[in-house]
């Protein structure tokens, strides 16, 4: 009996060894350790034997196969298993290499390649860089810049509202800025002169998308605020930023205009070299009532101040002729602005 044991134990593991699929593990296992399976089968020939001994040495020897088989059995499902892995992983392995190009980097969008340059141009000219909130009071926006209530620049059909009530304030009162003027405010408030700033920064406006407008756009303001400041030193400056930002070819001059913040005021062109003129911004000298709103003594201290708009110095630079593609983010169109 113990023989025929040790033989269907033997028989049983060269039978696992021989399993070639999960499958075949599956099978064989409840062929040869399942309730009626054949090691099982054994089991029934226990009653035939004589003594108890006998009966005990061969259950257990039994007992024994089928822990020995099954544990092969389990040895073989985790070989099997691992090896079916490794062949999964072979056979959906992607060769990408042929789309991998050299390794591209990263660059800045065009309107901030033209707000740096010129933050770089007026720091070489003495300027600081100012910043300031994008959501604003109407005060700071308009009051202090000598738009008094009821004045057309006011109207909803130009400014965008926020639905906000300030602590203590009154409801229609929180605008998205209009322009970066009220950094200038501010920058008035908290420090003394000499002011000598450029503010860049995201402005808004209600304004129905086209090739030369869209809501969202931005501008560059500058402030000067000194003693003995005349509008030699605003038209100076004019000519100095021309010459260092489009180069020495290029002139300025100044063109008078009106603005509700600045007397006298002017627009202020640039001359190519091949003499074609370019309406750039406006500019002047800053009115009393400003200098006032910015806490300051008009009699003590005079200054001027000039304003442009970025996208259009980037449009004009680079020959785009929609103001929107600048902002589909478009890489095709992106990319040629390395
Ligand atoms: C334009 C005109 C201008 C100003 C902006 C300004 C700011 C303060 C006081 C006085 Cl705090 N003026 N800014 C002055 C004149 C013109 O911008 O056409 N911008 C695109």
């Amino acid at each position: 009996m113990l023989n025929d044991i040790t033989a269907a134990r033997e028989a049983a593991l060269a039978e696992v060894e021989t399993a070639s699929t999960l499958d075949d593990v599956t099978g064989l296992t409840s062929r040869l350790t399942g309730k009626k399976g054949d090691l099982a089968q054994l089991k029934t020939r226990l009653g035939s034997l004589d003594t108890v001994e006998e009966k005990k040495a061969a259950g257990q020897a039994i007992n024994e196969a089928v822990a020995a088989v099954s544990a092969a059995l389990e040895q073989r499902r985790s070989t099997l298993s691992a090896a079916a892995l490794v062949e999964r992983v072979a056979a959906e392995r992607l060769d990408l290499t042929e789309f991998v190009t050299a390794p591209t980097r990263g660059h800045a969008h065009l309107v901030t390649q033209a707000w740096e340059r010129l933050e770089d141009v007026f720091i070489g000219l003495g300027f600081q860089i100012a910043e300031g909130p994008e959501v604003e009071t109407d005060w700071h926006n308009f009051e202090a810049l000598n738009m008094p209530i009821g004045h057309p620049a006011r109207g909803e059909w130009d400014t965008l509202f926020v639905d906000h009530v300030p602590p203590g304030g009154e409801a229609g009162t929180t605008v998205l800025r209009t322009h970066t003027s009220p950094v200038q405010i501010r920058t008035m408030l908290e420090s003394e002169p000499p002011i000598y700033i450029v503010a860049p920064g995201r402005v808004f406006r209600r304004d129905t998308p086209d090739a030369t407008h869209m809501p969202v756009f931005h501008q560059i303001e500058g402030l000067v605020i000194d003693r003995d400041i005349t509008m030699a030193d605003l038209a100076g400056t004019i000519e100095a930023f021309t010459k260092a930002f489009f180069g020495s070819g290029f002139t300025s001059r100044l063109r008078p205009s009106y603005f509700p913040f600045t007397e006298p005021s002017a627009e202020f062109d640039i001359q190519r070299p091949d003499g074609g003129w370019i309406e750039l911004g406006g500019c002047g000298m800053v009115h009393p009532n400003v200098l006032r709103a910015g806490g300051l003594d008009p009699e003590q201290w005079s200054g001027f101040a000039f304003g442009f708009g970025i996208d259009r110095m980037a449009k004009e630079r680079h020959g785009v002729d929609d103001i929107r593609d600048m902002y589909t983010n478009d890489i095709r169109f992106l990319e040629q602005f390395r």
